[in-house]
């Protein structure tokens, strides 16, 4: 068979992850023609397809060599790959995306007191992620049984099939909606970019280093912004270090004004009102703080 040689990624069809997944990799300049089944797109601007798939199907599709890289919430990942140890090499996750984050949580009924894992010995509890629950009880030496339900994990204490939950959480409000509430955290969960533990060969392999670097960029450029100002001189030490981040600041003459200097620097993390007063109080003046759009180091 010939080598494929388009890289491709699978997207979630529908549901909480496929619009942020398909707006990051517009950000990383991906463009797509969907096919009419709306199961298939076509990179147009790099040689890169989609597929729409279910989540749930994801990690399967990486792990058979379907596709190269997928966006998946980390609580499928995880149960997916306990529940396969690889024949082909394994997952294993890239980098997390900073989008679709939520727990994994035991909830008890409202009325109950938190004691810890320990008053969860001989309960059943139902859950979508039974193989993380079970690894969660092993860790807290806990003997109880996980009753894998495939949805409406919520309403299983009601109907009488399980005592208590483990399933997701992000808002809270659907827990409470059932009288009950969080209280321990199986794992911390968000999108995540999944790929096959060995780099693919060739074109492909680029394609997908590229593709990293680009995704890189885009979150450092998300959580970047460039701060203009102008300063005395001598105030431009103190004034660099307030800058968040610890840039390293630009600093220019300015025309007919030797005692005074503009600066400009990259600031990773927030720049917040508290940081913009510092500055000002060190001598600071016409302060600009903007968003960056696209950078290349
Ligand atoms: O059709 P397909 O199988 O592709 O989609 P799906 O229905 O299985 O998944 P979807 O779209 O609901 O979720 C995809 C991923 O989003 C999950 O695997 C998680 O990684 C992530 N995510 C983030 C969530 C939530 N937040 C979330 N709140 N997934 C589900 N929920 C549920 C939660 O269980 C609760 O029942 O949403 C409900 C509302 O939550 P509260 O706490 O805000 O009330
Ligand atoms: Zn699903």
């Amino acid at each position: 068979m010939r080598e494929r040689e388009r890289l491709r990624i699978a997207v979630q069809k529908s549901g909480r992850l496929g619009d942020p997944s398909r707006e990051l990799l517009a950000r990383c300049g991906l463009r797509f023609r969907e096919s009419r089944d709306k199961l298939f797109c076509y990179g147009e601007s790099m040689a890169i397809d989609l597929l729409l798939v279910r989540d749930d199907d994801i990690p399967g599709l990486i792990d058979e060599g379907v596709c190269d890289l997928g966006f998946v919430g980390r609580n499928v990942l995880g149960e997916y790959m306990l529940d396969n140890p690889s024949e082909h090499g394994g997952l294993h996750e890239i980098q997390a995306l900073g989008f679709g984050a939520c727990r994994l949580s035991i909830a008890i009924p409202q009325e109950s007191e938190w004691e810890g894992p320990a008053q969860l010995a001989g309960k059943r509890i139902a859950t979508t992620y039974p193989k993380l629950l079970c690894g969660w009880l092993v860790r807290n030496n806990v003997v109880a049984t996980a009753v894998a339900l495939s949805g409406s994990v919520e309403i299983a204490p009601r109907l009488g099939s399980a005592d208590l939950i483990c399933d997701l959480v992000s808002s809270g409000a659907t827990l409470q909606a059932n009288q009950l509430k969080e209280a321990a955290v199986v794992l911390q969960s968000e999108a995540v970019l999944v790929g096959a533990a060995t780099v693919p060969d060739g074109e492909r392999g680029k394609l997908l280093k590229q593709l990293l670097r680009r995704l890189d960029s885009v979150r450092n450029v998300r959580a970047s912004r460039l701060v203009i100002l102008q300063a005395p001189r001598d105030a431009a030490t103190i004034i660099a270090g307030l800058l968040p981040g610890c840039p390293q600041p630009t600093v220019t003459t300015i025309d007919g004004m030797p005692d005074q200097i503009a600066m400009q620097a990259v600031c990773s993390g927030d720049v917040n009102w508290h940081h913009l007063e510092a500055m000002k109080r060190a001598g600071a003046r016409s302060l600009l703080v903007l968003p960056v759009e696209m950078m290349l180091a």
